[in-house]
């Protein structure tokens, strides 16, 4: 286990396969959302995933039918898994995680996001949100490494079965070690790779301070 997920928002499929080849061994897996994804359409998480597990960051936040469809579409193009939000509520999320049983993949919730107003309206609830992905059988939460604080209070509230997926490292200021130190389980990182000359040096530099 490298602790690491790349975050691939570059919006081009070129770029975006030689990035992930490049980084191939030092990362878990690549965390694929709207930006490449509206570039060039879910097919390429058909492709990204021969190089690497995919995560469909796809902040899924509806009703639970449309939810149910959102996931169907990602699962069946073969992604491992899937980033929700969490207030939308328990039947949004149920209908998540029900789908995602079917095919064996993962449901990770967003608690409280990594960017400074990340804590205008998440802060009261990401508690709450927390509780709610143990109760709901979601497989992880998104916390962030901006705040390793925020992510040792989100650990206690869900104990050891879920884990944590963290970003918020190196562009938005956080440090992977810390935030490990803290009890995340992956940190996800996305700039400080794909806009390195060497994406695979960086993403190893990553690694080497996670002691992974
Ligand atoms: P970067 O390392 O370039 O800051 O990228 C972080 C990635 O994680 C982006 O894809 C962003 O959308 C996502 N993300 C985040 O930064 N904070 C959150 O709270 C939740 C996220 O999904």
């Amino acid at each position: 286990k490298n602790r690491l997920i790349l975050a691939l928002d570059v919006t081009d499929r070129e770029n975006a396969l030689r990035i992930a080849n490049e980084v191939s061994d030092y990362v878990d897996s690549i965390k694929v959302g709207y930006p490449l994804v509206l570039g060039e359409g879910l097919g390429i998480v058909k492709e990204l995933v021969e190089i690497a597990p995919v995560i469909a960051d796809f902040k899924v936040a509806d009703i639970p039918n449309t939810d149910r469809l959102i996931c169907e579409h990602v699962f069946n193009a073969g992604a491992a898994g899937i980033i929700t939000h969490g207030f939308t509520g328990r039947d949004s999320l149920d209908s998540c995680v029900k789908v995602a049983n079917d095919f064996g993949t993962d449901v990770y919730v967003v608690t409280e996001m990594s960017h400074p107003g990340g804590v205008e309206f998440f802060r009261p609830v990401a508690e709450d949100i927390a509780k709610m992905a143990v109760e709901a059988g979601a497989s992880g939460v998104v916390a962030p490494a901006t705040r390793p604080e925020r992510v040792k209070d989100i650990r206690k509230i869900i104990g050891e079965e879920l884990s944590i997926i963290s970003p918020g490292v190196g562009a938005q200021g956080g440090s992977a070690a810390d935030v490990i130190r803290a009890g995340a389980d992956w940190v996800i990182v996305g700039r400080s790779i794909y806009n390195s000359d060497s994406p695979a040096e960086a993403a190893k530099k990553i690694c080497d301070e996670m002691n992974c």
